[in-house]
């Protein structure tokens, strides 16, 4: 048995009740300067407020937080970065002004088209011949936004320019608000579901047999629906091999996890495609993988089927360049770029910006935050103190708060969010920009630059005019 330094022991003991205490300290109520950078004072109060601050004496300044070293993994903090965070707070929006509108650099890059993106799009062209029906996967977050029209251009109609059968699947529905509590200033999922199923009407759009939302969980009826669909397809092509169907879609939106899911769903059998969190995990055209028996087989359901249905995975194809910039933030920040292409405090900024706009105050529980802000290095500063995100010296790490918080968000821990405004009229400019003859990298930056000019004239000629 080892010996026990009785002194030792209870100093230890002290020291650990110490910083327990100072841990669950409540952070003291805000200074009136925080308050005003949070905007959650009116604009027209400050006038008063300087008046009141120039009799008043000088407030103190901020303390500085206790700098902290990362804490152990049995420690309070670590058990707090593992515990699932409620998803609803009763945090009190009422003084608050969210930012009405992202400022954006012009120099946020708009493409993250690679050359493997190409060269996937040529070998999915070359494959072509033996698909009867393209799966189009898209996420159900950004809906107009990881619409692909190169892919709609390039893969939708046979050689004899017959339009192939396709099936759109909206994947991420688990990470989207629940459908019965639509967030304020956001449109509710069931709406949104509603909108896009009017517009896919095979009336709209060109031989579009059914849409489906997924999600992981308790989403298998969509599954179940999924398959049915794909069968009734193969039934109607009624060929003795069966059916090919192809998996495409942006970077990340799911479509390996659809393939393993599928299988798994029909046949019980175990993942066959590699997945990631990440884009770029599926580099090649995947070989033909069965997710449907055939006629030979016992099941009395593969009737019509042929030899039976068999998918094709591929990999994500990202527009080659992305006209509308806010668009590019929300493809960042559902992971369809891969992470360090744009700053991550850049993304977290914009996650930060949507998070305000519905008022959901997660981060502000999650992070001890005194209330919301609207300022990334607050928000990142406290996501960095509860998260043990720190440099050598004890400061925050905005960088790895800011990759942390962007994680988590997408594991759907710091409030869930629908990103596009899906309406009648957005998808039809979505459906009219896809049916344009697809645009060369050069010809895209020339418009864009066009319109960059444009913009800063019609800027410039403001500024005048309200000088005049
Ligand atoms: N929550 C959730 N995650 C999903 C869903 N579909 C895919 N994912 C995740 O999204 C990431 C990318 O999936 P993957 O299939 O590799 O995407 P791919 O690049 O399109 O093949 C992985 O971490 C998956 O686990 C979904 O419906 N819900
Ligand atoms: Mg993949």
């Amino acid at each position: 048995m080892p010996r026990i330094n009785p002194r030792a022991a209870a100093v230890k003991a002290v020291s650990k009740a110490a910083s327990e205490i100072s841990q669950s300290t409540p952070t003291p109520s805000t200074p009136i300067s925080t308050m005003i950078n949070q905007r959650s004072i009116p604009a027209e109060a400050t006038e008063e407020l300087a008046a009141f601050r120039s009799k008043a004496p000088k407030p103190k300044p901020e303390p500085t937080p206790p700098r902290q070293r990362p804490s152990p993994p049995w420690s309070p903090q670590a058990r707090e970065k593992k515990s699932p965070p409620p998803q609803s707070t009763p945090i009190d929006f009422s003084n608050f002004l969210p930012r009405s509108h992202f400022e954006i650099s012009t120099s946020l890059p708009r493409s993250y088209f690679l050359g493997h993106h190409n060269a996937a799009l040529t070998r999915m062209r070359q494959a072509l011949s033996n698909v009867g029906l393209i799966l189009e996967v898209r996420d159900f977050r950004v809906p107009i936004s990881s619409w692909n029209p190169l892919l709609e251009q390039s893969l939708s109609s046979t050689s004899a320019g017959v339009p192939r059968a396709r099936i759109i699947v909206y994947t991420k529905r688990d990470l989207a608000p629940p459908q019965r509590r639509p967030l304020p200033g956001s449109q509710a999922p069931g709406d949104v579901i509603r909108t896009l199923k009017s517009f896919h009407r095979p009336s709209k759009v060109d031989n579009v047999k059914d849409m489906i939302f997924l999600g992981m969980g308790a989403h298998s009826a969509s599954l179940q629906g999924l398959l049915k669909a794909i069968k009734e397809v193969a039934r109607e092509m009624d060929s003795l091999t069966g059916l090919r169907v192809m998996v495409v879609g942006m970077p990340n939106a799911g479509k390996s996890t659809l393939l393993n899911r599928l299988r798994s769903h029909s046949l019980k059998l175990g993942k066959a495609a590699k997945t990631g969190a990440q884009p770029g995990v599926t580099r090649k055209l995947g070989t033909p993988v069965r997710i449907l028996p055939g006629e030979d087989s016992n099941d009395p359901d593969s009737e019509g089927l042929g030899e039976g249905v068999f998918i094709v995975d591929t990999p994500g194809v990202f527009v080659p360049y992305v006209s509308e910039p806010e668009a590019m933030l929300k493809l960042a920040l559902v992971g369809c770029v891969k992470d360090g292409i744009i700053s991550s405090v850049t993304v977290a900024d914009y996650l930060l910006y949507r998070l305000n706009l519905t008022r959901s105050g997660v981060y502000v529980e999650r992070f001890g935050m005194p209330g919301p802000t609207n300022d990334v290095h607050q928000f990142l500063r406290a996501a960095a103190r509860r998260t043990g995100k720190l440099k050598r010296g004890g400061d925050e790490s905005l960088e790895h708060a800011a990759d942390w918080v962007i994680q988590e968000w997408r594991r759907g821990n710091l409030g869930r969010l629908l990103l596009d405004e899906v309406t009648p009229t957005r998808l039809e400019e979505a459906l009219q920009l896809a049916r344009e003859p697809s645009l060369s990298m050069n010809q895209a930056r020339k418009r864009e630059k066009l319109a960059r000019k444009e913009r800063n004239e019609a800027k410039r000629a403001g500024v005048a005019g309200e000088s005049a």
